[in-house]
């Protein structure tokens, strides 16, 4: 117990030194879980899950689960950032980019997209601009850790996004921007806020900017 206390806040000075702890924020070694509503069941079988494109794309997609296992994939290491303060170091995940999509031509955004939104199941939906969905620091998640997403965690299917060790991307925001159960994304003309953004969370959600509240409530 004395030993696991140590051995964080040792973790934690360490990336506090490398730059990695955003302000405000401190380091976990757990993996909380943090939702509104209720957990999502499917079918074992993922009969019951669509994944859809849709709004200001040349063709919108529905994909099932076997198409879009088929999608090209991507692993990448992050850090995570929750607004209620705790960041959790090194996660390593696996999924689609939604960059390569487009780069491959699979989706075609229409000249004026420039927003996304996320639609996710248990009523949750959350925004960013289409640019900082293309970002190597943005993923569509399958897998944790080598593992599938747990329930709770979003499985089968969740945005996540964080920040790199080095600090090379250009823009990241609190993890609450990463939809769990997420079984859309809408290409959009103009921004439109998702639940937490209307509900009075920065729009822009920066970690390093400490953006957590948009200030007008
Ligand atoms: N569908 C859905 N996704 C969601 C949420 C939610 O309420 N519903 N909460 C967000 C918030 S506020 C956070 S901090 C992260 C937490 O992810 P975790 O439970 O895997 O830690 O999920 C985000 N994604
Ligand atoms: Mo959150």
């Amino acid at each position: 117990m004395l030993d696991r206390i140590r051995r964080r806040r040792e973790r934690e000075k360490q990336v506090r030194k490398e730059n990695r702890l955003p302000p405000g924020q401190s380091l976990t070694e757990k993996f909380p879980v943090l939702h509104y509503g209720s957990t999502p069941h499917y079918k074992s079988d993922l009969s019951d899950w669509n994944f859809r494109i849709i709004g200001l794309v040349e063709d919108e997609k529905r994909w099932n689960w076997d198409e879009f296992k088929r999608l090209p994939k991507t692993k990448v290491v992050m850090d995570i950032h929750c607004v209620t303060r705790w960041s959790k170091f090194d996660t390593e995940w696996e999924g689609v980019s939604l960059k390569t999509l487009i780069d491959e031509g699979i989706i075609i955004p229409k000249p004026g997209a420039n927003y996304i939104l996320q639609h996710c199941d248990s009523n949750y939906s959350t925004n960013l601009p289409l640019s900082v969905m293309l970002k190597d620091n943005v993923l569509l998640a399958t897998h944790f850790n080598g593992e599938p997403l747990e329930r709770d965690h979003g499985y089968p299917l969740r945005v996540v996004i964080g920040s790199f060790a080095d600090r090379s991307e250009e823009q990241t925001a609190y993890f609450w921007k990463g939809g769990k159960w997420l079984r859309g994304l809408e290409f959009l003309a103009e921004d439109r806020r998702g639940f937490w953004e209307k509900a009075g969370y920065h729009n822009e959600a920066d970690p390093w900017k400490e953006q957590r509240f948009s200030g007008s409530f």
